[in-house]
């Protein structure tokens, strides 16, 4: 019999690379999706079935991680062997905005859902696996290149304290009602489908606006932070081979290479002969209370007992960005062209109380002011 799945954040990055990996392998993949004003399934309309075709094998179901009654029932109406938790207010700067929110979705909705995964296996009799969507946010301000799953946490912001929260409820859970939950502790994984908030994302979207004259500027916080950058596809199969091994336990999952915002900047710029420091300007609103400064994963474990390897470097991965993200900006160009408005400029979206710059620093070119 096929396997069934759950996934929480279904319409996010991951949850559509998940989503396409399970189908591929054969699974029902039933989905988590909160009920929204507008379409929130843009990543996965591609992999939609109409429910009256023959063998559909995606599902999905209106919940919300703050919702512990609906999750019960969806363990229920579902029966899932797997349950991959990705659902989470997930970007860092707004967790400063919001973070009774962030903790309440990420800690406590966490929580929620471990416990009605112990519920119905325990009410079923049923087998079930968790998987947890750890951060290397929870490294924070702990400085000792590389982190590997025995480096000391030091959260630097309420996203990730709440991460730390719900790591720590799903190896209780593990240890003290032998639940089958592992924590994937990943690094920044990015791709085409990664939000237009995120910077990789932000950037190479500005890149390909302003090189088809669509924008003139990008307005960026902290360029000197490093992070460990890979690809979203190489990451979710590493959730999944978590799930499938004898025994659950905890794995950093990385590259092992880091780069600086400053060289994603190079990088993307680069593949559209262009030079960054003419159009990036700095905006404060971009800066956190407090930074991580350096992340930089160890995923020798992962390596070694999954047999995980990453595929894509930083560079290929900044080229499938900016690829598909100049394929969007020829069809904004068109519409353009013919005479019809487009929407705001995305970096207004991201939102952040820190008061706006002097009017002086928002003017200065930020390689010049830093
Ligand atoms: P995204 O922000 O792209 O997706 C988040 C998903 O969570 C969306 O589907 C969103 O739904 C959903 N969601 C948000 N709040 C709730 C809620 N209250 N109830 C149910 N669903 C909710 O994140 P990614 O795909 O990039 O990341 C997946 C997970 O991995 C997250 O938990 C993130 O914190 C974690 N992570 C990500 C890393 C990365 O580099 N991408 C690295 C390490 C960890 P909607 O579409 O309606 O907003
Ligand atoms: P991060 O990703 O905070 O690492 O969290 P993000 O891309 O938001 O920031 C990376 C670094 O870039 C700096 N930066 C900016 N960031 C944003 N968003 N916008 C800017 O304008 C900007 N300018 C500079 C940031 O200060 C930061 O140092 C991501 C999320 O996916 C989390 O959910 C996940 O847990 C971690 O990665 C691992």
């Amino acid at each position: 019999m096929a396997r069934r799945a759950l996934i929480t954040g279904i319409t996010g990055q991951d949850g559509s690379y998940l989503t396409e990996l399970l189908l591929g392998k054969g699974y029902h993949v039933h989905g988590v999706v909160r009920r929204s004003s507008v379409f929130t399934t843009e990543r996965i309309d591609h992999l939609y079935q109409d429910r009256h075709e023959t063998d559909v094998r995606l599902h999905l179901h209106y919940g919300d991680l703050l919702d512990a009654t609906g999750l019960h029932r969806l363990m229920t109406e579902t029966q899932p062997d797997e349950v991959y938790n990705l659902a989470a207010q997930s970007h860092v700067r707004t967790s400063f905005d919001q973070p009774v929110y962030t903790a309440e979705v990420v800690a406590v909705g966490t929580l929620k859902l471990l416990e009605a995964v112990r519920d119905y296996r325990d009410l079923s009799g049923r087998a079930v696996r968790f998987y947890q969507a750890s951060s290397s946010e929870m490294y924070g301000s702990n400085s000792q290149a590389p982190q590997s799953e025995r480096t000391p946490f030091h959260p630097r912001s309420p996203y990730a304290c709440a991460k730390v929260h719900a790591y720590w409820q799903t190896i209780n859970h593990r240890e003290a009602y032998g639940l089958f939950a592992c924590n994937g502790i990943l690094f920044n994984h990015e791709s085409p489908r990664r939000g237009e908030t995120f910077v990789t994302r932000k950037i190479t979207r500005a890149a390909t606006r302003i090189k088809l004259g669509l924008q003139n500027a990008l307005y960026l916080g902290n360029l000197d932070a490093k992070r460990d950058w890979g690809f979203a596809g190489d990451y979710v199969e590493a959730m999944w081979l978590m799930l499938q091994q004898d025994e659950p336990d905890d794995f950093v999952v990385a590259t092992g290479q880091c780069h600086s915002v400053r060289e994603f900047l190079d990088e993307a710029f680069g593949c559209l002969d262009l030079d960054w420091r003419r159009y990036v300007r700095f905006d404060a609103r971009y800066l956190r209370p407090t930074e991580v400064n350096l992340l930089q994963g160890d995923a020798a474990k992962a390596r070694e007992r999954l047999a995980w390897r990453p595929t894509v470097t930083m560079a290929e991965l900044c080229r499938m960005m900016v690829d598909a993200d100049l394929r969007l900006a020829q069809r904004e160009r068109a519409l353009v062209d013919a005479g019809h408005p487009i929407d705001v400029p995305y970096e207004t979206l991201e939102s952040g109380s820190i008061p706006p710059p002097s009017p002086k620093a928002a003017s200065q070119p930020v390689a010049a002011s830093k």
